[in-house]
């Protein structure tokens, strides 16, 4: 046997004979498709938060001019954030494996000499290091994030949001120097024939192949399927809930009945005691133009009821079906305290005391959607103390962080 090469910085010491620039190509464009998907679908999550409107909403506040493009969210169609959040967290996590075997099929280049041959060269290469790193950042803190109620220093938002941005610079530059060439590669050249000209992903001394490069692609398509039939089902419901096995939030329904659907935050959790939420003690306090109205849950059942099938749609990617929401519409509150007709902004704060989902500000169009509650009752039952007794406000395609439970107050306008 020869001798085995025992630097990776030497060509020799990469042997599979999988490795090779179709190989590379085929990942590389399924990446290219994909990650430009989470791209979008990411910046449509930041604008769904409405941070402009707010401080209390901006988890990312020093965003400066990335915040460009913000627009306000509409209310419909109903499903548009469980469609837009489902795909982010569902394509991302189906995305892993085939991210894996693009690093392992580029990686005798991340070790090759000389570092840099030129200034081109080198920042080609700076840029593959902020694509790497960028990469494997993104990738990590978002499956912490859905699957471990996170752990990193600092908030997940910042981190994931300018990291997104890091990447996604390196990425389209990566992106416009390799695209032409990889899909030259992938029309004009068969898997199993090796490039003419000398190629740096191309071991000068492989090992007999036990897997074709086409049987390799298959399997790293296998674990894509596999991971997004047992992730999806958080998005789907219905039966594929039960299918949802990678999906902390996504799996059978919490407890049975009326109230028996998934629960972000319990009440335990947020701090809300029972004598918080007493309907005897409790008043909604709404505030507007006209001054203050203080409001007890019976009060609030002698308005006008009105309902509304609607979703939850968590950024964690997981949703439920539409749920039949029952309570008063958030235009009404605002007509009492003088927004007749064009109601405004509000500013919606909970009894909860801490953490960063006490409160949310919601914009004009979502307070004026006639479907747009401070819901009352779910599915035919008052509310349990999970899901927001004594009341919440459910909107119409916005994301689950707006729809505050435990609602104490409402200020109309002076946003
Ligand atoms: N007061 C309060 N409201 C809150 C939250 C919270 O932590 N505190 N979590 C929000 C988030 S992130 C989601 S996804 C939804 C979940 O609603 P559910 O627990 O009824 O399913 O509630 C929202 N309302
Ligand atoms: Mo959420």
């Amino acid at each position: 046997m020869r001798d085995h090469p025992r630097l990776p910085t030497s060509p020799g010491f990469w042997r599979s004979p999988l490795r090779g620039p179709w190989f590379t190509s085929v990942l590389g464009l399924v990446l290219f498709a994909g990650i430009t998907v989470l791209f979008v679908t990411g910046l449509l999550s930041y604008a769904a938060y409405n941070p402009d409107l707010s401080p209390v909403n901006d988890q990312t506040p020093d965003k400066g001019l990335l915040g460009f493009y913000l627009f306000a969210w509409p209310t419909g169609p109903v499903w548009l954030y469980r469609l837009t959040q489902g795909v982010h967290v569902g394509l991302g996590i189906a995305l892993i494996p085939v991210l894996l075997a693009k690093l392992w099929s580029v990686v005798p280049k991340l070790f090759a000499l000389p570092p840099a041959r030129s200034v081109t060269h080198a920042l080609e290469r700076i840029s593959l290091l902020l694509l790497v790193g960028g990469g494997l950042f993104e990738f990590t803190t978002g499956v912490l994030n859905v699957q471990l109620d996170y752990v990193f220093p600092g908030s997940f938002y910042p981190l994931h949001f300018y990291g997104a941005w890091v990447f996604f610079a390196a990425f389209v530059a990566h992106a416009v120097l390799k695209t032409p060439a990889a899909l030259r590669t992938v029309r004009s050249r068969r898997p199993d024939r090796t490039a003419p000209e000398p190629d740096l992903l191309v071991s000068p001394r492989p090992d007999p192949p036990t897997v074709s490069r086409r049987g390799a692609l298959g399997l790293v398509g296998a674990g894509s399927l596999l991971l997004l039939l047992t992730t999806v089902g958080q998005s789907l419901g219905g039966p594929f809930r039960r299918t949802a096995l990678l999906a902390p939030h996504g799996t059978a329904e919490p407890g049975g009945g009326p109230n028996g659907f998934q629960i972000n935050k319990t009440a335990a959790y947020a701090g809300i005691t029972p004598a918080d939420a007493h309907e005897d003690a409790w008043r909604l306090v709404v505030t507007g133009r006209t001054g203050t109205v203080r409001l007890s849950r019976a009060e609030l059942l002698r308005l006008p009821q009105h309902s509304a099938s609607l979703p939850i749609a968590c950024v964690e990617g997981w949703s439920t079906a539409d749920q039949w929401w029952r309570g008063v519409r958030l235009r009404d509150l605002a007509a009492l305290v003088g927004y007749d007709g064009d109601p405004p902004d509000v500013f919606v704060e909970s009894l909860q005391r801490h953490g960063a989902f006490r409160h949310a500000a919601l914009r004009a169009n979502q307070v004026a959607d006639p479907r747009a509650l401070l819901a009352l009752h779910v599915n035919g039952e008052p509310l349990s103390p999970d899901h927001g007794h004594p009341a919440r406000v459910i909107v119409p395609a916005a994301p689950g962080v707006l729809n505050t439970k435990w609602v104490a107050r409402l200020t109309f306008g002076e946003l």
